[in-house]
């Protein structure tokens, strides 16, 4: 798009929200400070570099075969600093422990330091992202249907021991880079079937993070993760929702709320102003589910709208971390990164651009008609110009304009892997 059409569209689009007392320089302002969490497991499948030839297990499933997927860490890097040259702003990437440096040697994951993850903490400083962390239960011999719930000691405190040095390892990225790196534990455990010891398993699953989180430290923050099932784990989840709500908020914990770990109708965005009054903080996993916990590219739509809204009108930009997670191996790989940040960032750009004000007026006066009519003509609204604006001022392709970047990537690198 040529630079003064956008400008032009901006600059219409800037008047048209005054009228309704949004001031569109605020809002940009207020994009920018938002960094996203890019998920590094988009460009390789969930594969990591532990075991590039393993299976992908615990419920999870990256489904489709396109070619090009990164083999190994310097695609990983190039992928990620490709994708995120086309997304306005800065952002963060979230690391899985299994992508840590080995150096091509079995380093088991109680084994796992620090020093695995040197070179990605001054890859990150390099390249201006700052980093998140993951623990990795899946994909692994001693995965089986059960990890942090194990009833067989070695098995968990095997899994223990990962975690705990995910903590330090978190800890270590956090002083590095200044800002705490919030790393998320989630875990596949449940069943099949169904089991008759519901409650043991989640005894077991609270005593090992009671262990897990001992450690007090200055740099890194926890969050967990809950989930409905996982594909073959149909049953019982141990981590489930409740349970995990119910932690966070007697131990202070970031919850993670992954939009498509709940039921289908459940609305995701009704839980930022459940949660933020019991605890500290909340970090997302934005997806899009087809049915299931299916992990198909983030787009524009009413969930992601409403989940934006919702931090945007609790005022909890601050206390809401935004993460992307999906893995879909269908399409291109770093057009799937673009596509979802950008639509995330196209939702809060609506949801910064609402005249909040004006409607909480409507509401107060018991003027349910306008308060309706501007929701529905704030659909409308031109704030697909601000958000090209934003690009604009980034630096980074407006509009359609990052398709030819991504085949132009695709044909001189991703096409040339095996
Ligand atoms: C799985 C969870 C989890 C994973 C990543 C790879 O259902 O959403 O967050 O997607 O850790
Ligand atoms: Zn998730």
């Amino acid at each position: 798009m040529k630079e003064d059409v956008v400008n032009r569209a901006y600059d219409e689009a800037r008047a048209r929200y005054a009228e309704i007392g949004v001031d569109t320089e605020k809002a940009l302002d207020k994009l920018q400070d938002i960094h996203i969490s890019l998920h590094c497991w988009q460009a390789d499948d969930v594969t990591g570099f532990e075991n590039p030839d393993g299976t992908l297990t615990g419920g999870i499933q990256a489904t489709g075969n396109y070619p090009g997927k990164a083999r190994n860490m310097e695609e990983v890097r190039a992928d990620v600093i490709e994708a995120k040259s086309m997304i306005p702003g800065s952002h963060r990437l979230n690391l899985h422990a299994t992508y840590g440096d080995f150096g091509g040697k079995r380093v088991d994951r109680d084994q796992i330091e620090p020093r695995h993850f040197e070179g990605w903490m001054q890859w990150a400083k390099e390249n201006n992202m700052k980093l998140d962390f993951n623990s990795t239960s899946f994909s692994h011999p001693k995965s089986g249907n059960l990890s942090l719930a194990n009833p067989d000691p070695a098995i968990r405190d095997f899994w223990v021991e990962h975690t705990k040095r995910c903590r330090a390892i978190s800890e270590e990225m956090g002083k590095a880079q200044g800002d705490p790196c919030i790393m998320n534990v989630w875990i596949h455990d449940g069943s099949k079937d169904i089991t008759v010891n519901r409650l043991k398993y989640r005894e077991l699953l609270k005593d090992s993070l009671d262990r897990i989180f001992e450690r007090k430290y200055e740099n890194m923050k926890d969050c967990i993760e809950a989930k409905l099932f996982g594909i073959g784990l149909e049953s019982y989840t141990v981590g489930s929702s409740d349970f995990y709500i119910a932690y966070a908020s007697k131990y202070n914990k970031i919850v993670t709320l992954d939009t498509g770990h709940y039921h289908p109708t459940e609305s995701i965005s009704d839980k930022i102003s459940a949660l933020l009054p019991f605890i500290p903080e909340i970090m997302l996993h934005v997806s899009r589910p087809v049915r299931w916990d299916s992990d198909h590219v983030t787009i524009i739509n009413d969930e992601t709208m409403d989940l934006c809204k919702e931090i945007v009108r609790s005022d909890a930009l601050s206390r809401v971390h935004i993460g992307l997670d999906y893995f879909d191996a269908s399409i291109n790989r770093i057009g799937a990164y673009v596509i979802g940040a950008r639509a995330t960032q196209k939702c809060l750009t609506a949801a910064l651009l609402e005249p909040t004000p004006l409607l909480r007026d409507f509401e107060a006066e018991g003027k349910g008609f306008e308060r309706l009519a501007m929701l529905e003509e704030g659909k409308s609204m031109p704030w697909g110009a601000v958000y090209d604006e934003f690009c604009l001022r980034n630096g980074v392709p407006v509009g359609d304009a990052y398709l030819k970047e991504v085949e132009r990537y695709e044909k001189d690198v991703t096409s040339k892997r095996g």
